[in-house]
C-alpha cells in the first residue's frame, strides 16, 4: 500500500497557502538536512518511522547544535512507550557536548513516534538535551478523539467553525488533514472517530462504495502517524442501506447482512479500527426496539467484526429522554447503571463500553458515573468532552484538565486496591486489554483549530493526560503554554494560573453545587434557570420557595445506592456528601448551613458575585499579554473574554434574582439583586 508520504499529488490546499495555526508544533520554518537521524532495527521505510524522521528534521531545522539522533528498537520498552536519552560523546566515546547523541528507543513504531515528539517537546521547552533521560509508557491502551462532525460540514456541539473532514456530504483531504494527524500523534492519540455518533443522512453511507476511496486515503494519512481510523455506525443500516424491514440484532438476515457489509468494508479499509455506536439513545435506533438487550446489539456487531481484528465501542448514554417532569421517581442519573450493570460479564471480548464521566451529561460538576468500576467483567472506557458544550462554548475560559484529574483519581471502591477510575479505564484494575479514554473533540476549521486559542490547552491536555494519567493539570498547562507561546516566566506563570483557576470560576457563576443545567435549552450557552425544568429531558433542579436540589438518596430516587460503600453512604447523607455535589444528591433548604458557616442561599449569592468578579479579573489579566502573543491571538482571546464577562454577568444576575425571588431571603451584604 502506498503511504501518504509518497503521495505528492494532494492538492486541495498547498502548504504555501497554509494559514492555519501550528498549535504547539510551531517550529521555526524549514527542514534540516544536516540533522543526522539514524534508524536502527526498525524498517527505515516504515510509514510511521518516516513520519518520525521527517518531524525531527522539521523541528530541529533551526537548531545550532549538531545533534545526532538515533531511533533504536528495544524490545524491552513497553508497547507504545519510549525512552529518550542523551549519550554524551555518542557511541564512539568522544566527549564534546556538541556531539551529544540523542537516543530514542521503543519496541514499536508508535513508541518511536511518541519518543520523537517527547524529544521535540524537550527541545522546544528549552530543556538541557545533554542530560535528557525520560522513560514513559502509556497509561491507557486506547486514546481516542471522537468527532461529532456531520457530513454537511456542520459539527454537533462545535464551537470552532465547520468540519475539516466533511463538506457538502463529501470527505475533504488536504494538507490540513496531515497537520491534524501530526497534532494528534504528538499528544499520543492512537484512534480517531471522524463522524458524529448521531449517524444520519450521508453519514450512513460512509460504509458504502460511495466513500471507500476517500476513507482509504484518510486512513493512510492517519496510519502514517500511528492513528487508527474509526467510524460511527448507524445501527439501522440493514434497513437504510440493506432494504431489510428490521435491524433486530438476533435476526439471521440482519446478521448475514452485517457480515457481508463488514467484509466489504474491511476489504477496502483493512486498517479500520472498528465502529463506535450510539444506540437506543436520544432517538437513535437500537436493540430495545426488538426487545433485545444492549449486549445483544453490541455482541452481534462484535462477532461480525472480530475476524478482522476490529472492535465495537458501544456508548452507555442510554436514558429516557421523554420523561414527564412531574414524575419524581424516574431519575436520568440512574439510567446508565440500570441498563448496563446487569449485563456485566456478557459482553464479548472485542466489545468495549464507553461511559461518560458523569451520570448526566458533561456538566461543570457531576459525581462520577457509578457504572465505571460498577462493571467488573466488562471492557470499559471513559468518555469526556473537551468540546465545551456546557462549559462555555470555547468563549468562556474553562481549562478542563483539573476536572479530568479529579475524575481519574476518584476511588470507586470496586476492589480493595487498584480501584480508581484511572485504574479501571486503563484496564489495570480488571486486566482488560481494551480500555482507555475518549474525548469529544473541540476542533473545527477555524484557523486556530479551537475557536478560542486558549481552548487548545484542553486539546493538548486531553491527549497528554490520556497517555500519562500521572501528569498533573499544572504540568500539562505549563507544557502547553511553553510550547505554544514564547513568554517570559512571569507571564508564563500568569497564564498557567489563569488556566488552573478557570474551571472554578466558571462553576461559581453558573449552576451551584452540582445541580447542573440551568442553561439555555438547545444551545446550552448562557443561563435559563428554568429552561429545562418542565422539559422531557430528565434534567431538573426542583427549586421551590424553601429549597433546591434532587433527592437521590435511599428515600429519593436511590441513585446514591448505585455506588459501592463507603461512597453510597457518604453521598446518601447531606452531612458527609462532598459539598460541591450536595444539590446533586439532596434537596436542601435555603437556610442549610455549609461548612463555611454560610447558608445555602448566601453561598449561592456569594459564589455568583465572586464568579463574575473573577471573570472580570481574567479579562484584566489578559491585557498583560498584548504584544507578548501574536496580535491575532491576543485579539481573538480578548474578544472571548469580553463575551465571557457579559455571560458571567448574565448568569450571576439571573441565578441570584431567581433564588432571591423564590426564597425571599435578602443578600446579607446588600448587593444588587433584581
Ligand atoms: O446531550 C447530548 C448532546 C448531544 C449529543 C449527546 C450524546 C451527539 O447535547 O448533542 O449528541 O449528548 O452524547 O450522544
Amino acid at each position: 500500500m502506498m503511504d501518504s508520504h509518497q503521495k505528492n499529488e494532494r492538492k486541495n490546499i498547498g502548504m504555501e497557502g497554509k494559514n492555519w495555526s501550528d498549535l504547539w508544533l510551531n517550529y521555526k520554518a524549514g527542514s534540516s538536512d544536516n540533522l543526522a537521524v539514524e534508524v536502527r532495527d526498525f524498517d527505515q521505510n516504515d510509514r510511521v518511522i518516516k513520519s518520525a524522521v521527517s518531524e525531527l528534521k522539521k523541528a530541529f531545522a533551526d537548531s545550532e547544535s549538531s545533534f545526532k539522533v538515533q531511533i533504536i528498537k528495544n524490545e524491552e520498552v513497553q508497547k507504545e512507550g519510549y525512552k529518550v536519552e542523551a549519550v554524551i560523546g555518542g557511541s564512539d566515546g568522544r566527549t564534546k557536548e556538541a556531539d551529544t547523541e540523542l537516543v530514542i528507543s521503543a519496541s514499536d513504531v508508535n513508541g518511536a513516534l511518541y519518543g520523537t515528539f517527547q524529544l521535540i517537546r524537550s527541545f522546544m521547552m528549552g530543556e538541557d538535551l545533554s542530560s535528557v533521560s525520560i522513560s514513559k509508557a502509556p497509561s491507557n491502551p486506547l486514546r481516542m478523539m471522537n468527532h461529532w462532525d456531520n457530513m454537511d460540514g456542520s459539527i454537533e456541539r462545535g464551537y470552532s467553525g465547520r468540519s475539516f473532514f466533511f463538506v457538502n456530504d463529501d470527505i475533504i483531504i488536504n494538507d490540513r488533514t496531515v497537520d491534524y494527524a501530526r497534532f494528534m500523534a504528538s499528544i499520543g492519540i492512537n484512534g480517531v472517530v471522524i463522524n458524529n455518533v448521531n449517524v444520519k443522512w450521508a453519514a450512513t453511507d460512509l460504509i458504502t462504495t460511495r466513500f471507500f476511496d476517500k476513507l482509504a486515503e484518510l486512513s493512510d494519512i492517519f496510519a502514517d502517524y500511528g492513528i487508527k481510523l474509526y467510524l460511527s455506525l448507524n445501527f439501522a443500516s440493514p434497513i437504510e442501506l440493506g432494504g431489510l424491514d428490521n435491524c433486530d440484532p438476533l435476526n439471521d438476515q440482519v446478521i448475514a447482512w452485517w457480515k457481508d457489509k463488514v467484509k466489504e468494508v474491511y476489504d477496502r479499509l483493512p486498517n479500520l479500527g472498528g465502529f463506535l455506536v450510539k444506540a437506543d439513545s436520544e432517538g437513535r435506533p437500537g436493540p430495545f426496539t426488538y426487545g433485545r438487550t444492549q449486549a445483544d446489539g453490541a455482541n452481534m456487531l462484535g462477532d461480525v467484526i472480530a475476524p478482522y481484528g476490529g472492535i465495537i465501542i458501544w456508548r452507555c448514554f442510554v436514558y429516557n429522554c421523554t420523561q414527564d417532569w412531574r414524575d419524581t421517581k424516574t431519575d436520568r442519573a440512574r439510567a446508565g447503571y440500570d441498563y448496563f450493570k446487569d449485563l456485566d460479564g456478557q459482553y464479548h471480548d472485542n466489545v468495549i463500553l464507553q461511559i461518560k464521566n458523569g451520570p448526566m451529561d458533561f456538566q461543570i460538576r457531576e459525581p462520577i458515573s457509578p457504572l465505571i468500576g460498577g462493571l467488573t467483567r466488562t471492557n470499559q472506557m471513559l468518555e469526556v468532552q473537551i468540546a465545551q458544550e456546557y462549559t462555555g462554548h470555547q468563549i468562556d475560559l474553562c481549562y478542563l484538565i483539573p476536572m479530568f484529574k479529579e475524575i481519574l483519581g476518584f476511588k470507586t471502591y470496586c476492589q480493595s486496591e487498584n480501584d480508581t477510575v484511572a485504574d479501571v479505564v486503563s484496564g489495570r484494575a480488571f486486566g482488560n486489554k481494551l480500555a482507555g479514554m475518549a474525548a469529544v473533540i473541540n476542533t473545527g476549521n477555524d484557523l486556530n483549530w479551537t475557536g478560542n486559542d486558549l481552548a487548545a490547552a484542553n486539546l493538548y491536555g486531553f491527549g497528554r493526560l490520556a497517555y500519562d494519567t500521572e501528569l498533573s493539570a499544572e504540568e500539562i498547562a505549563r507544557e502547553w503554554v511553553k510550547l505554544t507561546f514564547n513568554l517570559e516566566k512571569e507571564l508564563e506563570d500568569k497564564l498557567v494560573g489563569m488556566l488552573l483557576t478557570s474551571r472554578e470560576t466558571y462553576e461559581k457563576y453558573t449552576s451551584p453545587l452540582g445541580i447542573g443545567w440551568m442553561v439555555t435549552p438547545g444551545d446550552h450557552y448562557g443561563p435559563s434557570v428554568d429552561g429545562y425544568e418542565y422539559s422531557r429531558w430528565g434534567t431538573y433542579h426542583r427549586a421551590d420557595h424553601l429549597g433546591i436540589g434532587v433527592d437521590r438518596t435511599d428515600k429519593g430516587t436511590g441513585y446514591a445506592q448505585q455506588y459501592y460503600q463507603p461512597n453510597a453512604d457518604m453521598y446518601n447523607d447531606p452531612k458527609t456528601c462532598p459539598e460541591e455535589l450536595v444539590l446533586f444528591f439532596h434537596h436542601i433548604p435555603y437556610d442549610w448551613k455549609l461548612k463555611s458557616g454560610q447558608t445555602l442561599i448566601q453561598y449561592i449569592y456569594d459564589s455568583h458575585f465572586e464568579g463574575y468578579e473573577e471573570a472580570k479579573e481574567l479579562q484584566k489579566s489578559w491585557k498583560a499579554f498584548e504584544g507578548k502573543v501574536p496580535q491575532n491571538v491576543y485579539n481573538c482571546v480578548s474578544h472571548r473574554f469580553e463575551m465571557q464577562v457579559a455571560n458571567a454577568r448574565e448568569w450571576c444576575d439571573q441565578v441570584n434574582s431567581y433564588f432571591y425571588r423564590k426564597s425571599a431571603v435578602a443578600d446579607e451584604k446588600g448587593r444588587q439583586i433584581f
